[in-house]
């Protein structure tokens, strides 16, 4: 997958692209992430890419200027997949959701919001579909699009190796994950549970079932409803 990420702060990316799994990713060409810096697009005389909002008020709006000759050079540039703004008013993301976009989509522009946001003819003219990652405000939308990489990487075939992607079924298959436990066997004073050491496949599955449905049953109990014999 190809993904372009416009930002007036694209040296806000390099870190989280190019550790761990996005990193070797990356690396392998399963992922192919591009920076573009908006403020090059500008056509004012300092490159500014913000200005007062009309009808007053606090902070600036960034211009439709651009953000809209950015996206229509990305798309010229063979980015001719869907434009995800990343937005508190968009609705939020959901595994279902990433996993359709990483099925569906061949390439994504990610356009990230500061300051006060976008001016509305900017989103009108070339956004596809507005993404919040959650109900909290943050300064910017580079975070927004790196959690959206990120989980939407996760999903390219060759990312993550047999066992990871098993390993996504704990929140996937709907409840949250079991407790787990390395070396060493005492820590502190506090042991790991004997049938985690037992070497019995089937009572140690039983075992972390039975802690999943636990753990999900205190703290998500919204995640139970409408699975096996709930309501
Ligand atoms: N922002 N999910 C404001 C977010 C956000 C979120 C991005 C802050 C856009 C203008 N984006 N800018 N939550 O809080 O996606």
């Amino acid at each position: 997958m190809k993904i372009a990420v416009l930002t007036i702060f694209p040296e806000m990316l390099s870190g989280v692209l190019s550790a761990s799994i996005l990193g070797r990713a990356r690396e392998e060409g399963l992922l192919c992430v591009e920076a573009v810096d908006i403020r090059a697009f500008s056509a004012r005389k300092h490159k500014n890419t913000d200005d007062y909002p009309f009808g007053g008020g606090a902070g600036m709006v960034m211009t439709a200027q651009p953000i809209v000759d950015a996206v229509e050079d990305a798309r010229k540039r063979g980015y001719t997949g869907k434009c995800l703004y990343m937005s508190p008013r968009g609705k939020t993301l959901t595994q279902e959701r990433v996993r359709q976009i990483a099925q569906e989509e061949d390439n994504l522009i990610l356009l990230c919001g500061h300051y006060e946001g976008v001016d509305q003819r900017a989103i009108e003219l070339v956004v596809d579909e507005e993404i919040s990652i959650g109900d909290f405000v943050l300064t910017g939308g580079e975070l927004p699009a790196l959690v959206l990489i990120d989980a939407v990487a996760r999903h390219l075939p060759g990312v993550l190796g047999s066992g990871e992607s098993a390993q996504d079924e704990s929140f996937s298959g709907g409840l949250l994950e079991y407790p787990q436990y390395t070396r060493p066997r005492v820590f502190r004073g506090l042991t790991v549970p004997e049938v985690l050491l037992s070497g019995n496949h089937a009572d140690i599955e039983a075992w972390r079932r039975e802690q999943a449905l636990k753990i999900t049953a205190e703290r998500r109990p919204d995640l139970l409803i409408g699975k096996e014999g709930m309501q």
